[in-house]
């Protein structure tokens, strides 16, 4: 086999497939996670935990073991066959991610280290370039560490004034409520597509229309949206969209940033030295072309090549049929767990506006002493207040128990965790 056959088989274009339309087949997809069949404490893994971050498919593994094997050398700096055949594949995954969320051009494409490091290039680049004291961003209760404490910082920093959308009892954002928040002095809304604790999924549409409607930036946080569904930011026309690579089979160490083009242009760049100036002389600086502007420093590209073939892997199951498993999944788990004697589901029941994120309490059990429990028996949930404690204290929680779902995972699995769940109970005579 020549490199390149094998790259096309490290690349994902082998991997698992799907006939458009057609349900997952999910048993053929777990073969492709050598993980999945690995034994916790004696039993088979049940890994409920793919919001916090997924499994990665052999597809992925294979592609990076591939660039180091064959075509490993610094990107954008050789000469030689090594570098430019590396460079070539860092700027395929960058064309791939970019068709993979509807971006008219891979150059709107900036590799970030995850969604954090992409929100905080907003906040310092964007955020300190563009806005005055006195100015308001609008962020909502509901969401992630990531998307907030940035906003804070900046507003403490800067004079300017941090909103909320408020979340209504069923756990969507109250959007009633939108109009009053927007004034002419907001110029940056900032929300989490869909939410990683209530899983509420909020049409994006309606806000970016009002945000632009007063002149106002929109980010979109996808970080829980991009693995799980279609995501389109031509048809959300969102200013700034971004995501992590490791949540959506890809590897730890990358993420993305899409930007309108036009003010990717306008923005300074966030870190400074190699590869994002096109000339450095004694008298300063000139800055190269987005998105390398925004890329200081060797990237992380064989991260990157794995997220390409990640976008491969997905592309080839359909983000349709994705979100269709998912939905389906999820109205199981949220079935079942609603049967459980003590339980509460947090956030909205109806699965058609939930991604695949069953967030639950369980009467006088603490969700880590649940998920430690339900780990003897190899199922692996989250406790805690996921990076979202605005929102706890908005419930009213310290800390919640969250089972999450993906591509790989089973209707079986959700019986394996309600049998767990039954086993605490009892282990804890509640
Ligand atoms: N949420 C969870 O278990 P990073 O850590 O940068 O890859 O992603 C941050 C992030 C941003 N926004 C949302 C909506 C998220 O869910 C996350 C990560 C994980 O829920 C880890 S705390």
């Amino acid at each position: 086999m020549t490199n390149d056959e094998r790259w096309a088989v490290a690349a994902g274009r082998a991997g698992a497939f799907n006939a458009k339309g057609a349900p997952l087949d999910v048993r053929r997809i777990r073969a492709d996670f050598p993980i999945l069949a690995q034994s916790v404490n004696g039993k088979r893994v049940v890994f409920l935990d793919s919001a916090a971050s997924s499994q990665k498919p052999i597809q992925v593994l294979q592609a990076m073991d591939e660039v180091y094997r064959c075509a490993y050398a610094n990107v954008h700096r050789g000469v030689y066959a090594f570098s430019e055949a590396a460079t070539a594949r860092y700027d395929e995954a960058r064309a791939k991610v970019a068709r993979f969320i509807g971006a008219p051009s891979a150059e709107q494409i900036v590799f970030t280290r995850n969604a954090t490091e992409a929100l905080n290039l907003l906040a310092y680049s964007y955020g300190r370039h563009f806005l005055r004291p006195g100015d308001e961003i609008l962020i909502t209760e509901l969401e992630h560490h990531a998307n907030f404490v940035p906003w804070q910082v900046l507003a403490q920093e800067r004079g300017l004034t941090l909103k909320f959308i408020p979340i209504t009892p069923e756990g969507q954002l109250d959007l009633q409520r939108l109009d009053e928040r927007l004034t002419p002095r907001t110029k940056l809304v900032s929300f989490a597509h869909v939410s990683n604790v209530l899983g509420t999924i909020t049409d994006p549409r309606p806000i970016i229309q009002r945000a632009h409607a007063i002149g106002a930036k929109v980010i979109v946080d996808g970080s829980q949206s991009a693995p799980h569904m279609p995501v389109n930011v031509g048809a959300m026309d969102c200013d700034f969209l971004v995501f992590s690579g490791h949540k959506m089979l890809g590897p730890t160490g990358i993420g993305v940033l899409y930007g309108k083009r036009e003010l990717l242009e306008a923005m300074p760049p966030f870190l400074t030295g190699g590869d994002m100036i096109s000339a450095v002389g004694f008298d300063g600086p000139r800055w190269n072309e987005v998105p390398l502007k925004f890329e200081a420093g060797t990237p992380a590209f064989v991260e990157a090549i794995g997220l390409g073939a990640a976008v491969d892997y997905l592309d080839a199951l359909g983000m349709e049929a994705v979100r269709a498993h998912e939905r389906e999944i999820t109205a199981y788990a949220l079935e079942r767990i609603s049967e459980v004697p003590g339980a509460k589901i947090v956030g909205p029941t109806d699965p058609e506006i939930r991604g695949g994120v069953v967030t639950f309490t369980l009467d006088r059990v603490h969700p880590h002493d649940l998920a430690s429990l339900l780990d003897r028996d190899g199922v692996a949930i989250r406790a805690g207040h996921h990076c979202a404690q605005p929102l706890h204290i908005r419930l009213g929680l310290s800390a919640t128990a969250r089972a999450s779902f993906y591509v790989y995972n089973e209707l079986h699995e959700v019986d394996a965790l309600i049998e767990a769940i039954y086993k605490a109970k009892a282990a804890l005579k509640r």
